[in-house]
């Protein structure tokens, strides 16, 4: 069949950012595709199920940190001043609500501001903490803050009294290669004006056993997590991976502190990717590269916030420093 009969047979538009990212990925050696190819509605679900399974501690770690440390957090961001609590990603609006009802025992009312880039994802995520959370006013922002192309964010103006508080928590940053992470944290800064303050919520390293079990869990959420992508490609972009022939892995490159997640062909085997007109030989064994997640040293994330430019004020931590959320200021 020619590449064009093939367009008739599939009824779904072809997303130009998603072919690109596989064309380039799923043809280059070692293969990989990028990590927010797992975020489509099945794969938000399997991920919200990892953060309760007990192997997976980063999101309990990090909503105990800040009910422990909430009003203290805000009131370190204020100085005083009222604020208001911007957030990149609208996912984690769960941790996110101890830190709104601290803002509001503090000044009464406060506008929650979530940036995403989708729309959708800001309006399930947000439209209920109104009402969960008298005194919240929600303020969705739709915005790219992950491509890098020199614009800034517009956050529109704050109060003249109000000073913003940015919220980037969940680990989200581990996805990043170090250079990606500190471009990223630099367009943060130039968005935010003197006063204002930035709260990075980062993974610590750990004993590896404790690392490889929150992604790989007994019950196989991760595992289901990562095949999804695949799964997503079949429907996306008329892909015929059988996702049962791929298996999980999950690795600690320790010399890069990242663990890594993989999918790795359980024999030799051909996927045709339809709308890329694309035919792929996997052999037993080769891997496709879907995650990484890096693990922070105690100090490195005040660093890497530094080199962005902000002054990092603050950290907290539990107590057997798993996970650290790291406040700085704009000066
Ligand atoms: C959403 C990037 C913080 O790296 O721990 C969870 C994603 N991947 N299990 C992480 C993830 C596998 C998660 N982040």
């Amino acid at each position: 069949m020619s590449a064009a009969a093939s367009p008739a047979a599939f009824s779904v538009v072809v997303d130009e950012h998603i072919a690109a990212a596989a064309q380039e990925g799923l043809t280059s050696q070692p293969r990989h595709l990028p990590a927010w190819l797992f975020y489509d509605a099945a794969g938000s679900q399997l991920f919200d199920q990892i953060t309760a399974l007990p192997e997976y501690y980063l999101t309990r770690t990090e909503r105990a940190i800040f009910t422990e440390h909430g009003g203290a957090i805000v009131g370190q961001a204020a100085e005083g001043a009222r604020l208001r609590i911007a957030e990149l990603g609208a996912g984690s609006a769960e941790k996110t609500r101890v830190l709104l009802r601290a803002a509001v025992e503090r000044q009464e009312t406060v506008v929650y501001e979530p940036v995403d880039v989708s729309a959708s994802a800001l309006d399930s995520a947000c439209r209920c903490i109104e009402r969960e959370i008298p005194g919240v006013t929600v303020a969705p922002r739709v915005m790219d803050y992950t491509h890098g192309d020199g614009r800034r964010f517009h956050l529109g103006r704050a109060g003249d009294n109000e000073r913003r508080l940015m919220l980037y928590i969940g680990s989200s940053i581990g996805n990043f290669e170090p250079h990606e992470a500190l471009r990223l944290l630099r367009r943060v800064r130039a968005g935010l004006k003197t006063g204002d303050s930035f709260l990075l919520g980062v993974d610590l390293v750990k004993g590896e056993n404790v690392l490889l079990d929150a992604y790989d869990d007994a019950a196989g959420v991760t595992a289901a997590f990562n095949r999804n992508i695949l799964v997503r490609l079949n429907r996306e972009l008329d892909a015929n991976f059988n996702q049962h022939a791929f298996a999980h892995c999950a690795l600690w490159n320790r010399g890069r502190s990242r663990i890594e997640m993989h999918l790795v062909s359980r024999f030799a085997q051909q996927v045709s990717i339809g709308a890329l007109d694309l035919t792929l030989d996997f052999a037993c064994g080769e891997t496709i590269h879907t995650e990484n997640s890096y693990k922070y040293s105690p100090g490195q994330a005040e660093a890497l916030l530094e080199e962005a430019g902000f002054k990092p004020a603050a950290t907290w931590s539990d107590e057997r420093e798993w996970f650290a959320v790291c406040l700085a200021r704009v000066e």
